[in-house]
């Protein structure tokens, strides 16, 4: 399995995050990556590259995705940032005021003038702190997934993108949970665009992954699963249910399987064979796995007790699906042991692949 690694990573170097009524340190950090890569050196899987994709197809892969008022905010942020007030260059930015949904009155279609005002219309937590080098960091994480795309459409039966910051809780216009770019959406429309008729994403992630759900939740084209701590007590809460199926063409399309804090990977396991019947029954052509490793009993941000033996299993299990498969890198906190459970999986994947 080929990796493929995006150098500008450490560019987004958040410094803190706001957690209940106070500033720490972010969990998000660049180490995690640095952990994976030197452990992929370890026990090498494959080659070990950077992307190589051109700037015009890689905005082009993003727009597919994003909407155009969304990429060019982030496009300028930073700059607008700055220029409110110089000492803002030491400072990272953090969304204060949001319009919430049209439900509840706020118009979230005419876009204000005022920086902070497009900060928080287009986030949706104040735990995503957007740094000098967010969209560098973010634009080479959407680089890795449209070049692992490239290599499955290209024959390859397996590949890795390998990036921070994470991408599966960004949405068509908006960051959060860390997440600014939805690498995996990227990679499974890429895989659309590219003759694959039906694309599954099957997010295994402590945290559901809300930004692909609602990015394909209209479409049958891609069908969106999720296994992730439940919403009514986990992050990010207000998306992530069982009852929700898709609507419209997309209904049918989206398969949620919310999991009690505290799940063992007995229990973790029989969800994914739920999560890979309803892969074989959609007859996918290819699989995108957002791959977090929050799950882990050592995270210190979530719930689950898996073991980093259990890792091996879970790779086995979606190697099972006999799909072409593209992993992207999203959660993982327990830095020392996301390179171990990260390989682990992926080993596990090679060796029943
Ligand atoms: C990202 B991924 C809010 C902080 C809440 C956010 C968790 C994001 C997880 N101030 N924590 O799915 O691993
Ligand atoms: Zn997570």
């Amino acid at each position: 399995m080929k990796t493929i690694y995006n150098p500008h990573h450490n560019l987004h170097q958040g410094r803190e995050e706001m957690f209940r009524g106070r500033m720490v340190p972010c969990h998000e950090v660049p180490a995690r990556l640095d952990f994976v890569l030197a452990e992929l050196q370890r026990r090498p899987l494959g080659a070990l590259e950077t992307p190589a994709v051109g700037d015009t197809e890689l905005d082009a892969a993003i727009a597919r995705v994003h909407r155009a008022r969304y990429l060019e905010f982030l496009v300028s942020a930073w700059d607008e940032w700055v220029a409110m007030d110089p000492q803002n260059a030491q400072r990272d930015a953090l969304p204060s005021v949001w319009p919430l949904g049209n439900p509840n009155g706020f118009r979230t279609d005419a876009l204000p003038h005022n920086f902070a005002a497009r900060l928080g219309l287009f986030s949706f937590d104040s735990g995503s702190p957007l740094t000098a080098g967010t969209w560098a960091a973010a634009r080479g994480g959407a680089a890795c997934a449209l070049a692992a795309a490239q290599a499955l459409l290209a024959g390859q039966r397996s590949a890795f993108a390998l990036s921070r910051p994470p991408g599966h809780h960004a949405g068509p216009d908006f960051f959060g949970g860390y997440c600014f770019l939805n690498n995996a959406a990227i990679a499974a429309q890429t895989l659309r665009d590219g003759g694959l008729a039906r694309v599954a994403v099957l997010d295994v992630d402590y945290h559901h992954g809300n930004g692909t759900q609602t990015i394909f939740y209209e479409r049958d084209d891609v069908l969106t699963v999720s296994i992730h701590g439940d919403p009514t007590t986990e992050y990010p809460f207000f998306l992530g249910h069982a009852d929700e199926r898709g609507t419209g063409a997309g209904e049918g399309f989206n398969l949620n399987l919310p999991l009690p804090r505290g799940t063992h990977f007995a229990t973790w396991r029989a969800a994914l064979d739920q999560a890979l019947d309803a892969v074989a029954a959609f007859k996918a052509d290819a699989l995108v796995v957002p791959m977090g490793l929050d799950t882990f009993e050592g995270d210190p941000i979530s719930g689950f007790t898996l073991q980093s033996g259990d890792y091996f299993a879970m790779g086995a299990a979606l190697a099972s699906a006999g799909q072409p498969t593209l992993f992207t890198f999203e959660g993982g906190y327990a830095v020392e042991a996301v390179g171990t459970n990260a390989v682990n999986l992926l080993e596990g994947f090679n060796h029943a692949a």
